[in-house]
């Protein structure tokens, strides 16, 4: 346990994020699991959101206990609305990732996302004690730091930010801009996952007046000192690799040389998926007729279902979809196969380690883990190859990669026919380099590298 033999002392680790889990199984998916790797080691309390209720009465309800506690925070149906559809959802994220077209504005949202920003905060104040770190985890919470400082709480608080910063630009369309920096340097770190963040963040630092740049990167408001630093977000490789070794071969009904891409992604308009329906398209119509048919599987199930910009997309996807099928198909060939529903883990490991190639190409991505598994899960003797956009976080540790641009057609359709002639050699020299990365920086070297940090900060 890394973090206990920490100069921390005595303290426990109390982290927060939105999503906990609410039986004691080992849980799966990026976050999530993090979080159970990291308190596993260092015991603590997990804080998360408990399913909205009727009432909200402040405190926290056990929810289990075993290596640590888990707890939840009550929030109500029209909190769940304001304070995570509302102002996280339709306000945060676009804005995050760069799409204030899709901004979605209402004063009330705000209002409920400050006052379950408060209740967490009362809620950790009423259970913190003078040694413990904080870590509060994404946009959900920009705010708690600073209501914890309001009650009076010195202890050390480091926040991860696990989506992309904004540009000075975008953030303008924040109605809440001016308060932005005072939210973050209440906080002793700001974790971001990219160097491209960290600038972001510290041009927007800049346009504070109250924000002062010490020296080392360190920043200064009102009498307090944070930094914001960038800690690129692993996967727990070794275990992923180890599943993806075990798992059956999935049956696809594919012939033995078809060429298979896959694509793993929530449905979100930041995955950028229907431009990569159409790079596909546009592969298939300039496809050399000889070569082998190719089968892309892309694996997308709905999210975030109550936002409308999600219901936009899933239905432009679905036309998308169909049309390419229409143009291609042939009675023993579809092209493109989309599934809807959520697939197992180990599953999608044997799935990755199928094929021949991936295809990660977000719009905006803070990291994109897919990225990371994909690479763990491949046979080194005959390594699939992963087509990686520039806007994916990933891209600055993964640059091995087919590097494309999601938005150019032309250029991420020839990736598409280079990935699939692409010789062994070449394949294992990138697959080496890659693997490297996603093993040696995986969520052990995550975690431990933030909470060193974090614990390094005198209270
Ligand atoms: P997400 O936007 O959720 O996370 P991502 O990093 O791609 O995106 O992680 C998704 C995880 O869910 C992966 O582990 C993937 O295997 C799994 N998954 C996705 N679709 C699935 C499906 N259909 N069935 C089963 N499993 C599926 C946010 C940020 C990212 C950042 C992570 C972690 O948006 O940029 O990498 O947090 O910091």
């Amino acid at each position: 346990a890394p973090f206990s033999d920490s100069p921390v002392g005595t303290g426990r680790l109390i982290v927060v994020s939105n999503r906990i889990p609410k039986s004691n199984e080992v849980p799966a998916g990026g976050l999530v699991n993090a979080m159970h790797e990291a308190l596993t080691g260092a015991g603590g309390l997990w804080i998360g959101a408990a399913d909205p209720s009727e009432q909200a009465l402040d405190g926290l309800t056990r929810i289990g206990s075993g290596d640590y506690d888990r707890a939840t925070f009550a929030i109500t149906e029209a909190e769940h609305i304001g304070y995570y559809l509302g102002y996280s959802n339709s306000v945060l994220w676009p804005l995050f990732h760069h799409r204030p077209d899709l901004l979605d504005i209402s004063e009330s949202e705000f209002e409920a996302y400050a006052a379950v920003n408060r209740r967490v905060a009362r809620a950790i104040a009423s259970t913190v004690k003078p040694d413990d770190l904080i870590w509060i985890q994404d946009y959900h919470f920009l705010m708690v730091a600073q209501e914890l400082r309001a009650l009076g709480i010195a202890n050390r608080i480091g926040l991860f930010l696990h989506i992309p910063f904004p540009n000075p630009t975008d953030v303008m369309a924040l109605p809440q801009v001016a308060a932005l920096s005072s939210w973050l340097a209440a906080h002793d770190i700001v974790g971001l996952q990219t160097m491209r963040d960290v600038t972001s963040a510290n041009e927007v630092l800049r346009h504070d007046p109250k924000a002062q740049v010490l020296r080392g990167g360190k920043w200064l408001r009102e009498n307090r000192t944070f930094s914001v630093l960038s800690f690129p977000i692993g996967i727990d490789a070794e275990k992923f690799a180890k599943t993806a070794e075990a798992a059956r071969k999935p049956d696809l009904q594919l012939a033995d040389d078809a060429p298979l891409l896959i694509g793993v992604d929530r449905l979100d308009y930041s995955k950028g998926l229907v431009q990569r329906f159409e790079a596909f398209d546009d592969y298939l119509s300039r496809r050399a007729k000889g070569d082998p048919r190719p089968t892309f599987l892309q694996i997308a199930p709905p999210s975030r279902e109550d936002v409308a910009a999600y219901q936009e997309i899933r239905e432009e996807l679905e036309r998308t979809a169909g049309s390419i099928n229409g143009a291609h198909a042939d009675l023993d060939w579809t092209p493109l196969r989309y599934v809807r529903r959520h697939v197992d883990r180990d599953l999608i490991a044997g799935l990755y380690r199928r094929a021949d190639a991936a295809l990660v190409t977000p719009l905006a991505d803070g990291m994109n883990i897919v990225a990371k598994e994909f690479v763990a899960a491949q046979d080194a003797e005959d390594p699939g190859v992963l087509i990686l956009s520039h806007f994916a976080g990933a891209a600055e540790q993964m640059d091995a990669a087919l590097l494309i641009n999601p938005f150019d057609k032309r250029s991420f359709s020839d990736a598409i026919d280079r990935a699939i002639h692409m010789p062994l050699e070449e394949r294992r020299e990138r697959h080496q380099t890659l693997r490297e990365g996603v093993f040696e920086k995986d969520i052990r070297w995550w975690t431990d590298s933030f909470l060193a940090r974090l614990s390094q900060v005198r209270p």
